[in-house]
């Protein structure tokens, strides 16, 4: 296989010897300001790169330690698999140590090894036994930890091998994955424009791709990696990206694969304290991914803090999927204090409005259920595009329902047994016209395609000429059952010939047979018109009974109402609120109701 290459960043505190072990690794300089080098400090992101034993190639993404510079520190871990952690022998471990560790702990960095430096200076063992235990702890697995020195380079070929197998051991990133460079440099190259650099995690950028930096389109005029020109790059790798387009491009924003991302500024997430870190969150934080950082409003949404639900309202979009983890960090706290304080992993990138009373306290429940997959995003949104799904980051489970659309299994089987019914009260309501038309149906039943509202037509039903006809008359709706269901509903419906509102009582339906499944199979045919639970009548009764309604003097009481229909109250209370949920009648007062004019 051809040599890969791989991408380390450092952490640690600060003065342990990281920029010194990266420069003894390398042979190249990662502190490349002026000011950095009068001051011995790493301010901005180093970058740094060298051939390993094995032939693979690292590059290392070079942090600042200072507790100044967390907000850098993120940027250059954010978007890297793989940590080297350094501890200084004769400093042991330091505020900064925790801080950076609670931070890969929190973004989810599950691949490192530990270097204890300046060992030349001190014994190194009790350092590295400690150091180890807590990266251990921190879930970064059967970390190796190595005594090494940056100055006398003792320790350091053990360091090389140990990095080969650490290397070695990193899941390779999937190439066809959807492009998001988060970029850490942006500059003008005189003569050829805009240059872009950035850690790419996965998926493949080649010389002449469209892409996209905040909705632009942008082109990859030429390509480097590691300071060779090359005609594509697939992740992991270091990439410098020369672009051509209208942008001003700026750390922290993402260059992207068009349309594979949801570009947003509300998510709803799962919030995970920080080990250490109590809530509630302060309302105001700052959110970091990739080498983003961004000012962000949160809004708890359920009662408990732990592990709750979250609206994250983020001070500008991000591209994100679900499934991203953010780091939620507190700006306005001192420097003594736990900065780092939650991990905030998405679950929706298009949260629903939450207008009606008890909708955050209902929304909260169901992100307590939800992951992120398609089937969680469905129970939200009920019907999606290929598309959409693709840009929300979940590729669909199963089967579409329709051409290029998903939808949520209870909503489709609701929304199929809906279409008969509404068909039979477009034909009771319209007598002449040869069926109803799919958009009369794709409007009653609130779908986005005409193509969902075909997709459900089934027998008895049948489209012909843009209209849903039931084949045959209402008694041929008992076709598609098992022959002794349709007998007993048509014996059924015998008797509602002569008595249209005496829906049959429970001891005339368990004599037929007709239980509960039975039921629902011949509403769901449209044999039968369901009511409510227990109450079916012949189908098309509603709007007759609506049409007799309309002759009384209005408005008028359940109790004229039943006498009119010639029924009782269990059959007049559930049909007059059937009638208002159609929108026939509608309540006047407590015990009035009137017709409501056709139209
Ligand atoms: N004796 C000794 N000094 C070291 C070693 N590594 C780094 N230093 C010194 O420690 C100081 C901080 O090193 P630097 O690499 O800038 O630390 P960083 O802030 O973690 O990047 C510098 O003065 C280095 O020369 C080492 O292994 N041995
Ligand atoms: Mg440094």
């Amino acid at each position: 296989m051809a040599p890969r290459m791989h991408v380390v960043a450092t952490a640690g505190h600060v003065d342990h010897g990281k920029s010194t072990l990266v420069r003894a690794l390398t042979g190249m300089e990662p502190d490349r300001l002026t000011e950095e080098r009068r001051r011995g400090l790493t301010i901005e992101l180093g970058y740094a790169w060298t051939t390993l034993p094995s032939g693979e190639r690292v590059a290392f993404v070079d942090v600042p330690g200072h507790e100044r510079f967390l907000g850098t520190m993120l940027a250059g871990v954010g978007p890297v698999p793989a940590v080297m952690f350094v501890v200084a022998a004769d400093e042991g471990w330091m505020p900064q140590s925790e801080e950076h560790l609670v931070a890969l702990r929190t973004l989810g960095v599950r691949h490192g090894l530990l270097a204890v430096t300046r060992a030349d200076l001190a014994d190194p063992v009790p350092v590295l036994e400690d150091a180890r235990d807590r990266l251990v702890k921190a879930g970064l697995g059967e970390v190796e930890a190595l005594a090494v020195s940056g100055r006398t380079g003792q320790g350091l070929d053990g360091l090389r091998a140990a990095l080969d197998r650490l290397v070695a051991a990193l899941p390779a990133p999937d190439p066809r994955a959807p492009v998001r460079l988060w970029i850490d440099r942006a500059f003008s190259v005189r003569g050829s424009g805009t240059v872009v650099t950035g850690t790419l995690p996965a998926g493949r950028v080649e010389v002449g791709d469209e892409l996209e930096l905040d909705g632009e389109p942008v082109r990859v005029r030429a390509l480097e990696s590691l300071k060779e020109h090359v005609e594509s790059v697939t992740g992991v790798a270091r990439v410098a990206l020369n672009l051509r387009g209208r942008i001003a491009p700026q750390r922290g924003h993402a260059i992207v694969t068009p349309g594979a991302w949801t570009a947003t500024s509300l998510a709803d997430v799962r919030v995970t304290m920080a080990e250490g870190a109590r809530g509630p969150l302060p309302a105001r934080l700052t959110a970091h991914i990739g080498s983003a950082s961004v000012p962000c409003e949160v809004r708890p949404l359920g009662a408990e803090a732990e592990g709750a639900a979250a609206r994250l309202r983020l001070s500008r979009p991000l591209p994100l999927h679900l499934g991203d983890t953010l780091l939620l960090r507190d700006p306005g706290r001192g420097q003594d204090e736990l900065r780092v304080l939650a991990r905030a992993t998405v679950l929706d990138v298009r949260p629903p409005e939450l207008r009606r009373r008890g909708a955050a306290r209902e929304r909260a429940k169901a992100l307590a259920d939800a992951s992120a997959d398609a089937a969680s995003l469905l129970r939200t949104h009920l019907l999606l595009r290929d598309g959409e799904l693709a840009a929300m980051g979940c590729p669909p489970e199963g089967r579409p329902v329709a051409a290029g659309w998903h939808a949520d299994p209870d909503h489709w089987s609701q929304l199929s047994t809906r279409l008969p019914e509404v068909v039979r009260r477009y034909a009771a309501d319209h007598p002449l016209e040869p069926g109803m038309p799919v958009e009369a149906a794709r409007h009653e039943l609130g779908l986005p395609d005409r193509r969902l509202v075909t997709a459900l037509v089934r027998p008895p039903l049948t489209v012909a000429d843009g209209r849903i006809t039931t084949t045959g008359r209402v008694v041929a709706g008992t076709a598609g059952l098992p022959a002794p269901v349709a007998r007993a509903v048509r014996a059924l419906l015998d008797d509602l010939a002569t008595a249209p509102f005496q829906a049959p009582d429970a001891g005339r339906l368990a004599a037929l047979g007709l239980g509960p499944r039975e039921l629902a199979a011949a509403v769901r045919a449209g044999a039968l018109l369901r009511v409510a639970e227990g109450v079916v009548l012949a189908p098309g009764a509603d709007a007759r009974a609506a049409a007799l309604l309309a002759r009384l003097p209005q408005p008028f009481t359940v109790s004229q109402a039943r006498s009119a229909l010639g029924t009782s109250r269990r059959v007049a209370v559930p049909l007059l609120e059937h009638l208002d949920r159609r929108g026939l009648t509608e309540r006047v007062d407590e015990v009035h109701r009137r017709c409501r004019p056709a139209g």
